[in-house]
């Protein structure tokens, strides 16, 4: 995949040359591109903000600078690239950060990234790049950032490691929280690892016990306990059949059942049933 960003702060991505992604660029999985803004401006003070149309308080990012580089990035298309890349714009008020979404750009062979600083980019600038390629305009999350490098450095990362190759066997990831197939929308439990006992603490039990089918039972229900506790929204989201007996028994101990009116799971009315 190749993945071109253009910002103000270069340097703000030098997470980009460590760890997963840093190794996937290093064998040549990733190919990644930083481009700095101000080097397409034309006045003295590289200026690349102005103040809103319409007043109001901060800066607006100027058109020009963003269109010029976001040319540059589309003119340097090579055959295996395609003709553009997809735009993917991080902004508070984009569309929800996702597995979902993240599997979705992994499958992009082109992605280019344009993050914000101040109140955010001149629309026209947007509307005009949607004229010649996808644009996803990408939230990651209900809080507000000042700039959005590091919106690119968690999407990198989301997207980098669902790329064939780049994560070993070992760190799979079809375990994943929110990978879809498997079970959607059930946190993973608890992990534990040597010593067996550790300040008084022993590690579970059944995980000593060498019993696959108990192992998985258990886990299963600590990633359940553990979504209830966590995110009991996420509860409305499981499906009846991705549940066996066991598992219906399991919530039912949690205080969850399926409603058969409304089709979903829900905590029963006074928590804990039995
Ligand atoms: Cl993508 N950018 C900024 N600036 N703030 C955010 C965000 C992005 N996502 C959540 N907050």
């Amino acid at each position: 995949m190749r993945i071109d960003i253009v910002t103000i702060f270069p340097e703000y991505l030098e997470p980009l040359n460590v760890s997963l992604v840093g190794k996937a660029r290093a064998r040549g999985q990733l190919d990644v591109r930083l481009h700095g803004l101000r080097e397409h401006t034309t006045d003295v003070h590289r200026t690349v903000d102005d103040s809103p149309y319409g007043g109001g308080p901060g800066m607006v990012m100027k058109p020009e600078p963003w269109s010029a580089a976001l040319d540059g990035v589309v003119a340097s298309a090579r055959p295996e690239d395609g003709p553009a890349p997809t735009l993917v714009v991080p902004t508070p008020s984009g569309r929800p950060f996702t597995q979902e979404l993240a599997h979705e750009l992994a499958e992009r062979p082109w992605l280019a990234f344009a993050p914000a600083r101040y109140e955010g980019i001149d629309r026209r600038v947007i509307e005009d790049a949607a004229d010649r390629m996808p644009v996803v305009e990408v939230s990651i999350g209900d809080y507000v950032l000042a700039g959005g490098e590091v919106a690119v450095l968690v999407i990198v990362e989301a997207v980098a490691r669902l790329l064939p190759g780049v994560l070993g066997n070992a760190e799979s990831h079809q375990d994943d929280s929110f990978a879809p197939g498997r079970m959607a929308d059930l946190l993973e439990g608890p992990v534990y690892t040597k010593p067996a006992e550790w300040r008084a603490r022993p590690v579970p039990e059944v995980l000593l016990s060498g019993n696959h089918a108990k192992i998985a039972r258990w886990r299963r229900d600590q990633a359940f306990a553990r979504t209830l506790a966590m995110r009991p929204d996420l509860v409305a989201r499981w499906e009846r059949a991705a549940m066996d007996k066991h598992d219906l028994r399991a919530l039912a101990a949690l205080g969850v059942e399926w409603d058969e009116p409304s089709g979903r799971f829900r905590q029963s009315a006074d928590g804990v049933e039995e």
